[in-house]
């Protein structure tokens, strides 16, 4: 890691110390810093109280009342925004749209009194389920209109995945389309619906929209078509004054054990955070061409894509497809076309496109750019230098953010608004502002410098989920247990002799595959459901591209033999289970697995194995395993890996 302040030569920034001290201002009175920013909402009624703080449950701007569609879009029409684009769509086939804000508060109206004829009522909840098209942020901001939390589900996940998230939630509509387009080929996501909604009884209805133009199979009185419903829709529906802490969204994300967490969060504090955050960090003006490439299926998306900008009243780009179809140059090809000034990616997406060189940036020109993001996991430095010299051509600053689904938005970045610091390549450099960070040892004891440690958040924020949705004993639990009166996120990390923060990858059984999240007892868990299977352990192996890619080692029942036939079905069968993303790379036959006497994996040593790194002192082994029977189990693992290697 390089200790080299690296400055874009043509920003201004005010020296590290400046920029600190407004941090550490904020830290003195937070709740009157809250609510200076809470102001510049659209409000029904004032809140009586900033933050009512029963750890680990804190309630903001308790009293007040607010909408997020009003706060999205009605404040715009009332200006000279009305016409102005929201978002500038493309679809992977080519298909261009404008969407005026004009022009998404019809939308959203319509969609909402379609939502109210279908029968809805404030707090039923909705499944989204759909490309990366306009109508997403519109079914999303249809909900929040008239009281709807929802649930978004990643277009990638399995019938099974989706099916679990509409059970956990009650959903009475799933909103979704006849496919989208990934790579040429249509996602049918409409049969993926249908097998979902087939052992989920609380579903009433579905609305689809009309995407491809394929043929769908529609069952008669339980689904219909988004054009039809609108076309009898009524064009005003009043947005509802809602309660600051009512539910807006829940997103299912990856933890610790098989069962997604739903992460609960709240209006109020959620849109005043994402609403400051998208200032201090991308520092947006009304003449900025805004593209954050997040599928709205992830947390960046809701926060990025659609609640944050369309609250400041920004122009986003948003593209359907693949980065790199039908040719490598097509994301270089819409900055250039839109003139994109600040662009939000992740680090995989980056790694990818610097795989095809840097002549084909070069053919095109880039030089609307003047910001760069990064987001979902460390940046390497590689990465880093490559984004920066060769797609900022050394006049971009890049935002390397650090948050979570939890978090609800950005929590540790450079913030080229209040004062850039110097950059180092693969940090994060320091908390924003109200935000507290510390990195501290297994005790909860602050590390000095250049120590590693466990990333801790020391006080509330507006943006932190209220909870987990049905299950607050397991948000207490996982994320405040560990270090009584702290947040725990589960990521390591450490701070460098001048302060900065490096993010140094999840501490838990998460991974992270192309900034994807992932729980290992997810994968093995569905690996275990296959009848072939006995036992299965799960790591993520690091990967020039992807970040982590996941291996497994299974071990077989007596019915099965290894093969490679095998090996394929049990892919295919995770596939199924979950979905692409959470496919393992290999799958590797042991003999034995490496156990505690408990008889609990030894992730440690899995996943050392999978890396092909050091394995470290057997002594210390937790829980006084015999070091005779893991020397055993690592041998069969390693035998394994070789033999399905050269098979
Ligand atoms: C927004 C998002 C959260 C986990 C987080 C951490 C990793 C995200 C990062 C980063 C290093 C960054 N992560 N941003 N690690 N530097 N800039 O990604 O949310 O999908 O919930 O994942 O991602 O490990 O704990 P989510």
């Amino acid at each position: 890691m390089s200790d080299a302040g690296k400055l874009p030569v043509a920003r201004t920034y005010r020296p590290r110390e400046q920029y600190l001290s407004l941090q550490r201002d904020s830290l003195l009175d937070p709740e009157s810093f809250w609510a200076g920013i809470a102001g510049q909402l659209v409000w029904r009624r004032k809140w009586d109280k900033v933050l009512q703080w029963d750890p680990p449950f804190a309630q903001w701007f308790v009293g007040g009342l607010l909408n997020a569609s009003e706060n999205a879009v009605d404040r715009h029409v009332k200006s000279w925004r009305e016409n102005k684009a929201a978002y500038l769509w493309e679809g992977e086939n080519g298909d261009r749209r404008t969407i005026t804000y004009g022009e998404l508060y019809q939308e959203v109206n319509r969609l909402a009194s379609v939502l109210q004829k279908l029968g809805l009522r404030k707090g039923d909840t909705v499944a989204i389920y759909l490309p990366l098209v306009p109508e997403f942020p519109i079914a999303m901001l249809a909900c929040a209109r008239i009281g709807l939390p929802f649930t978004v589900v990643f277009s990638g996940f399995s019938a099974k995945a989706l099916a679990e998230r509409i059970q956990d939630c009650g959903a009475k509509v799933v909103v979704t389309a006849d496919g989208g387009y990934r790579r040429g080929k249509v996602l049918d996501l409409k049969t993926v619906v249908d097998d979902a909604v087939k052992d989920s009884p609380s579903v009433k209805h579905v609305v689809v929209f009309r995407r491809t133009g394929h043929v769908v199979p529609m069952i008669e009185g339980r689904d219909y078509w988004w054009h039809d419903l609108m076309a009898k829709a009524s064009s005003y529906v009043a947005p509802v004054p809602l309660e600051s802490t009512h539910l807006l969204y829940i997103l299912y994300t990856s933890g610790t054990t098989g069962k997604p967490k739903g992460v609960a969060h709240s209006t109020a504090g959620y849109l005043v955070f994402a609403y400051a955050t998208q200032e201090w960090v991308f520092d947006a003006k009304d003449d900025d061409i805004y593209w954050c490439t997040a599928d709205i299926g992830w947390v960046t998306g809701h926060t990025y894509v659609v609640f944050a900008p369309l609250m400041h009243g920004l122009t986003s780009v948003m593209y359907e497809g693949a980065l790199d179809y039908p040719e490598p140059d097509r994301w270089w090809d819409i900055v250039e076309r839109y003139r994109v000034s600040i662009l939000y990616t992740a680090p995989t997406a980056i790694r990818s496109l610097m795989r095809y060189g840097d002549k084909l940036p070069g053919q095109h020109d880039l030089d609307s750019l003047r910001l760069l993001g990064s987001v979902g996991e460390p940046i390497n430095p590689a990465a880093w230098q490559w984004y920066f010299d060769v797609i900022g051509q050394g006049r971009c600053p890049i935002v390397d953010t650090w948050w979570q689904t939890e978090t609800g938005g950005i929590m540790i970045s450079p913030s080229p608004r209040l004062g850039l610091v110097p950059l180092k390549a693969g940090s994060a450099t320091f908390p924003l502002p109200g935000i507290e960070a510390d990195v501290v040892d297994e005790k909860g004891n602050p590390l000095p410098p250049s120590e590693k440690g466990f990333l801790v958040i020391k006080r509330p924020w507006p943006g932190m989920f209220m909870t987990l949705y049905n299950d607050s004993e397991r948000y207490r639990e996982v994320y405040w247990t560990r270090f009584p009166g702290f947040y725990y996120p589960g990521d390591y990390a450490l701070r460098d002799a001048e302060g900065y923060f490096w993010l140094l990858g999840r501490a838990d059984e998460v991974i992270k595959v192309a900034g994807h999240r992932l729980g290992t007892r997810e994968v093995e868990d569905a690996l275990v459901s296959h009848p072939s299977v006995a036992e299965a352990a799960v790591a993520g192996k690091p990967d020039p591209v992807k970040g982590e890619t996941i291996v497994a080692f299974v071990t077989l029942r007596k019915v099965a033999n290894p093969s490679n036939h095998l090996s394929e079905e049990l892919k295919q069968h995770v596939r199924r289970m979950i979905g692409p993303i959470a496919t393992p790379e290999s799958i590797y036959f042991a003999r034995l697995l490496p156990k505690t006497r408990s008889g609990k994996i030894m992730r440690r040593v899995i996943k050392a194995v999978a890396a092909g790194g050091p394995i470290g002192d057997l002594s210390t082994l937790e829980d006084g395993a015999s070091v005779d029977e893991i020397r055993e189990a690592i041998e069969a693992l390693r035998v394994a890996e070789k033999s399905t290697k050269s098979s």
